[in-house]
């Protein structure tokens, strides 16, 4: 297989998911602060011009939650069994693209990536997404509470989702101090030699 990577949160979950596995990939460099997502080349295995593009033989596959729902169906493992479980794992992942994403991307571009890729930050998005994130997140905080992992009590592939997510939400200054159990849970996600092995930009 091969993953074509940038250090920043959406191909950091499927690196995450990758050495979790254990599964052997090489790892394609694509520097968006060069804008290399432009280049032909990528655009043709992915026309979005985004990172991450899993390739596994014939199959290109791009979009994060397509690859790791796939990594999980072609191992069998960090992934339900049954109906219920995968419908389950599917409810998350599509929760955080519809109602966390919007709002999480809102603050990370505008406070990191404009940084890293040049640009004005756009401070209404940020007092945007400062106002909207709290109310996903409190969904969350609840969920874990009763949960140590997003599945329930063994760590999933889902968490390879949302752990690289909330961890950049963090380094981008947003306060976890009324979600306590979200708090615990990067902390948690960042213990973990997986986790510590994704590459990831200086400081981040
Ligand atoms: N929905 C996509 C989003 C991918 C995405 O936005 N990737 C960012 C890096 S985290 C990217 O490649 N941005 C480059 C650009 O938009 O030009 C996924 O989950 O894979």
């Amino acid at each position: 297989m091969k993953l074509y990577y940038f250090p920043s949160p959406n191909p950091q979950k499927v690196r995450f998911a990758l050495n979790e596995l254990g599964l052997e990939c090489e790892t394609v460099p694509v520097d968006l602060t060069k804008r290399e997502q432009r280049a032909p080349e990528f655009l043709a295995l992915n026309p979005c011009g985004r990172v991450p593009v899993l390739v596994d033989g014939d199959l290109v596959l791009w979009e994060s939650h397509a690859i790791l729902a796939y990594l999980g169906e072609k191992t069998g493992k960090l992934w339900p069994s049954t109906a219920a479980g995968r419908a389950d794992a599917l409810r998350w992942l599509f929760f955080l693209t519809g109602s966390i994403h919007p709002h999480a991307t809102d603050i990370v571009f505008n406070r990191i990536a404009v940084k890293v890729a040049g640009g004005t930050p756009d401070e209404a998005a940020i007092a945007r997404g400062e106002k909207a994130l709290p109310a996903p997140l409190a969904i969350i905080d609840a969920h874990l509470a009763k949960n140590k992992w997003m599945l329930g009590s063994e760590f999933s592939l889902v968490d390879c989702d949302y752990g690289p997510v909330f961890n950049v939400v963090d380094k981008a200054g947003f306060s976890f101090a009324d979600f306590p159990h979200v708090r615990a849970y990067v902390e948690a996600i960042r213990g973990r030699r997986a986790w510590q092995e994704t590459p990831k930009l200086p400081g981040l």
